[in-house]
């Protein structure tokens, strides 16, 4: 009598599966059928499927509705090809439509078709981007990208230095640790132990990587001390003063200050000239994190929002948010040629050597923090061949052209109210007000009330999948939406789309 486990394998041979297909090499006579239809499936369901403004932004399913779907638990045997493409649908199904045009929810949207071929292609190729050896044409194209997107931000002749890093967040950590090194290199060798309580200065509404990394890198998140802003969401310059002297005066050690280009919520651009003024009195490292808004810096009409950013000695650039290149992608540049090597170099021996029969300094895996590294400048530099800077100079002005249409779409309408009424980069933040609130403004339960629509606007549209924006509650301000643009595919018709979605949506909601 055969025991349960034998028959379950005598029946998934049945099925034809092939039990030698573990091994990882593509072969013709095993792989190419399964392929073939693989990418068939990504370009017909997933790659053209999704992009319609006919599809859903959002197959809304409950935790015990996906389990249900789709057989998430790796099994002891293996599946056929067909019980694959099957995953493979199921997944894409059930993730959100990214593709989607009202997919307008966060700092990325849109998946650019150039970006995405070349994404494939980094995946086909499957480079580590940490020596010439294993990623010849990878190591130059990042020089070059990385050169280019310097002379964008105004350094003389591209000169300095940069590196792709995983994610905004890790390109302001970059920045904290070259500035620290810099005025105290000792910190490689000795560690905090060395170096007085250091302190760094961002804005109140500055992503919150800058205070993440400041706790991480033992310099205490206490003592990123953060600067209040103005109506726009702007750094206030002579609080910025005033906390620098404050640091002086108690002993601490002010080395740095992180300016925002481009706030999260607000969209908000400090005051880059001013404040590189107060760095170079106080001998300080200006940091720009531009993730959001460096996009600007390809467009004549836009680049003037990032003024002064050629005096930083760093910035962070993250090409996935408004040039829409797929995640990941995010830059590191620094003016200081030489700091990102020498603050984090490990010599490894057994992957840099410096014996090695070419020229090794092209090995340049050894200035990062990663050890293995995916190569995300191929989709980036895929795209912008494709499109070139004029491609890019169209897609930022095409941003900006319809946030300003939305905005004046709403300015004046009724329900809607700004946030902030001149909203520099491509987020707009109101409030919509249904009709069970308008008149009620004096009541003293208004604000509770206000700051309970935005969530129930989100759970219907996401229900419906209708559309993707998000809300947030910000200092005093009860939930508001932040619609934001980064897909150029968008015309003012779409623009009309969402104010008359969130009418629909909205009106008749009791709060
Ligand atoms: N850097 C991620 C920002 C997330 C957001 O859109 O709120």
């Amino acid at each position: 009598m055969p025991a349960d486990s034998d028959l379950i394998v005598a029946e998934r041979e049945d099925l034809g599966i092939d039990r030698t297909l573990y091994k990882s090499l593509s072969e013709r006579s095993k792989h190419e059928d399964f392929i073939r239809r693989a990418v068939d499936l990504l370009v017909e369901r997933v790659v053209f499927g999704r992009s319609l403004r006919t599809s859903k932004v959002v197959e809304r399913a409950v935790p015990s509705e996906i389990k249900k779907a789709i057989d998430l638990k790796p099994r002891d045997g293996p599946i056929s090809h067909d019980e694959l493409l099957g995953l493979m649908a199921d997944v894409a199904r059930y993730s959100v439509n990214t593709a989607h045009p009202y997919f307008v929810n966060q700092l990325y949207s849109s998946v650019d078709p150039y970006g995405s071929v070349g994404q494939w292609l980094t995946d086909a190729l499957n480079p580590s981007v940490y020596t010439y050896e294993v990623a010849p044409v990878f190591t130059l194209m990042e020089e070059e990208v990385l050169k280019e997107m310097r002379v964008l931000v105004g350094w003389k002749d591209g000169e300095g230095d940069g590196i792709f890093c995983p994610g905004g967040s890790i390109a302001n950590g970059y920045a904290i640790s070259c500035a620290r090194f810099h005025f105290y290199p000792e910190i490689k060798t000795k560690g905090v132990y060395a170096v007085p309580k250091l302190t760094l200065y961002t804005s109140e509404l500055a992503h919150y990587s800058t205070k993440k990394l400041a706790a991480f890198m033992g310099i205490g998140d206490e003592n990123c001390v953060l600067i209040k802003t103005d109506k726009y969401g702007k750094i206030d310059v002579e609080d910025l003063e005033a906390k620098i002297i404050e640091g002086i005066e108690e002993g601490a050690a002010p080395f740095l200050v992180t300016a925002t280009a481009g706030t999260t919520v607000f969209g908000a651009f400090d005051p880059l000239v001013p404040i590189a003024a107060l760095c170079k009195k106080y001998n300080l490292w200006l940091h720009v994190d531009a993730a959001w808004g460096g996009g600007a810096l390809m467009s004549k009409k836009h680049r003037h929002l990032l003024n002064g950013i050629e005096l930083a000695d760093s910035v962070t650039w993250n090409p996935h948010k408004l040039l829409a290149a797929p995640q990941q992608c995010s830059t590191f540049l620094i003016r200081h040629k030489n700091v990102l090597k020498e603050g984090h170099s490990c010599n490894a021996k057994y992957l840099f050597q410096k014996d090695k029969f070419y020229d090794t300094s092209y090995d340049t895996g050894d200035k990062h923090i990663q050890c293995g590294r995916r190569a995300d400048v191929l989709k980036f530099w895929f795209m912008w061949k494709a499109k070139g800077s004029d491609g890019f100079e169209n897609h930022i002005d095409t941003l900006f052209d319809n946030a300003r249409f939305f905005l004046e779409q709403i300015r004046n309408r009724e329900g809607f109210e700004l946030v902030i009424e001149k909203p520099e980069c491509t987020n707009i933040m109101f409030w919509y007000v249904p009709r069970c609130l308008r008149g009620c403004e004096n009541e003293s339960d208004y604000r509770e009330r206000l700051h309970k629509v935005a969530p129930k606007i989100k759970e219907l549209m996401i229900k419906e999948g209708s559309m993707m924006v998000t809300y947030q509650p910000q200092g005093d301000l009860v939930n508001f939406f932040r619609i934001v643009f980064q897909n150029s595919a968008l015309d003012h018709k779409d623009m009309i789309y969402f104010v008359n979605e969130f009418e629909r949506l909205g009106r008749d909601i009791l709060v």
